[in-house]
């Protein structure tokens, strides 16, 4: 049985009730998880307000600004969550940002400063955050991130993201490596496309849907749930054996090649 009573974890990246990390967080709650929520805190406080309004039926112990850029932020949440909770059990990664322009146009054109930013905030992000979360995970621990084809073939306009993606793959595997002695497994998991506030404002995502819709095995796109049903399992003990990995929650549209071409026709 799927259960992580007894289980703290923190989930970051939810931004709106679209996010793929709102559905990490309600399948975890569904499971029995205590949770900590962080948020990225704005001047106005919008975020802070739109985030704890749609998690408060979670009932979050903890709920916490998180900036990854900010590294005082970052050993305050981590801090506060071992005063509070003693130990931690699963960390949620949901953090990616790259600047628009960097995700259109001629990829030979990426500034230094976009490719410092988005694999600073996408990638750089989970090596600083499993640092901070290892010696509050006495207990062993689930780290889970959120990835993409993009990090591994080349979709149009994704560009430094996919580099970022491809870092933060890497990632996985030597944080998995270093951390598996203590019984911390740290697995990524790539979905599919879905529209939620970061692909929406990406142009031509629905193109991008449509096509995965015509050519993906399960003939479909994934939903938040199923993303989240997995990334629940992965931090459950039914995954005990598993790190390191990167599972494709996709409709299996990863196993496909000649993708626009019909057997039959
Ligand atoms: O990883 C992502 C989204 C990443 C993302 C999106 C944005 C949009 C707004 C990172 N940074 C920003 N910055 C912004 O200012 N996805 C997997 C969704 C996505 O993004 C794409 C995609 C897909 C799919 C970008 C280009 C092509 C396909």
């Amino acid at each position: 049985m799927l259960d992580l009573t007894g289980k703290n974890a923190l989930v970051t990246g939810i931004a709106n009730n679209r996010s793929i990390a709102w559905g990490i967080a309600q399948q975890l709650h569904k499971a029995g998880a205590n949770l900590g929520i962080t948020y990225l805190p704005d001047e106005k406080g919008k975020m802070e307000k739109k985030v704890a309004e749609l998690v408060e039926p979670l009932q979050p112990s903890l709920f916490l600004p998180l900036n990854v850029q900010d590294e005082a932020q970052v050993q305050s949440t981590f801090k506060t969550v071992g005063d509070k909770w003693g130990k931690l059990d699963i960390l949620i990664h949901c953090l990616a940002f790259a600047s628009r322009d960097d995700l259109t146009g001629d990829f030979s054109g990426t500034s230094r400063a976009g490719f410092t930013t988005a694999l600073d905030i996408s990638a750089y992000s989970l090596i600083q955050m499993a640092g901070a979360a290892k010696s509050l995970m006495t207990d062993g621990g689930s780290i889970v991130t959120l990835t993409y084809l993009g990090g591994v073939k080349v979709i149009p306009n994704y560009n430094v993201m996919g580099i970022a993606k491809a870092a933060l793959e890497m990632n996985v595997r030597y944080l998995a490596s270093e951390l598996g002695p203590n019984n911390i497994r740290v697995n990524a998991i790539s979905a599919g496309p879905i529209r939620t506030l970061a692909s929406s404002a990406v142009g031509g995502i629905l193109d991008m849907i449509h096509h995965v819709e015509a050519v993906a095995p399960l003939r479909r796109t994934v939903t938040q749930t199923e993303v989240g049903n997995t990334a629940a399992f992965l931090c459950s003990d039914l995954s005990s054996g598993i790190t390191g990995q990167v599972v494709y929650v996709d409709a299996g549209y990863e196993i496909m090649g000649m993708s626009g071409a019909k057997a039959d026709a």
